[in-house]
């Protein structure tokens, strides 16, 4: 790492709402996470950070039912949104949520650059696929993390890849697909140049 390579200097939780709106929010970049429920959004966010534990990390899918806020280097927001898709829930709950995260995205307009997790393990599901198309018609740059490399072997990883960018390449405009693990923080550096421009973005 080069002496003037971005750095996260600080980082600490602001407030878990709905919609953020009406919370005292400064008028800061909004960087988002989003992922089905389990697949490790907020061990990604704490690995990103460098924190153990600032993103609480839950052994029962489906913990995070309202929108956190976090302050980094007092200058800019990580939203970890809830989990979707956890079969447990309601209907009901799953259409309180989806509304949630549409409100969010939709109104928010400092929103600079989404983050959406997927397990290298599986195949993207069909809200997957819809949240980055819902990203790219509201133009919002993103990126994929295949979370939880550190679970295949690197012979597993290079088909695992290409089939990612088979699936991915009909229904996506993400700008990368990056291996990731939350774990050993595998391309954590990588990661932190997309969230360095992100965060500097211009409007
Ligand atoms: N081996 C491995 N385990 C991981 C990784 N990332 C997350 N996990 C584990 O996966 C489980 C779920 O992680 P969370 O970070 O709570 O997932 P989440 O997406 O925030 O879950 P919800 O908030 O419930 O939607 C935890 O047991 C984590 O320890 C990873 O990269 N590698
Ligand atoms: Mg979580």
């Amino acid at each position: 790492m080069t002496e003037n390579s971005f750095r996260i200097i600080s980082s600490e939780f602001v407030v878990s709402s709905a919609s953020g709106k009406d919370t005292g929010l400064e008028n800061f970049p909004h960087i988002v996470f989003t992922g089905r429920s389990n697949v490790g959004k907020s061990s990604v966010i704490n690995s990103i950070l460098g924190r153990k534990n600032l993103a609480r990390i839950g052994n029962t899918p489906g913990k995070t039912r309202l929108i956190n806020f976090f302050l980094i280097n007092s200058s800019f927001y990580f939203t970890d949104l809830p989990g979707y898709g956890y079969a447990a829930v309601s209907l009901a709950e799953k259409e309180k949520w989806a509304k949630m995260i549409k409100e969010y995205l939709y109104g928010e307009k400092n929103i600079k650059m989404a983050v959406s997790i997927l397990d290298i393990r599986h195949d993207p599901g069909e809200h997957d696929l819809s949240l980055t198309e819902l990203f790219e018609s509201l133009n919002i740059p993103h990126i994929i993390l295949l979370n939880k490399k550190d679970k295949i072997s690197n012979n597993v990883l290079t088909k695992r890849m290409k089939a990612f960018n088979n699936i991915l390449q009909a229904r996506s405009s993400a700008s990368a697909v990056i291996a990731y693990s939350a774990k050993d923080h595998f391309n954590r550096e990588k990661v932190l140049e997309y969230i360095k421009t992100a965060s500097e973005g211009s409007t």
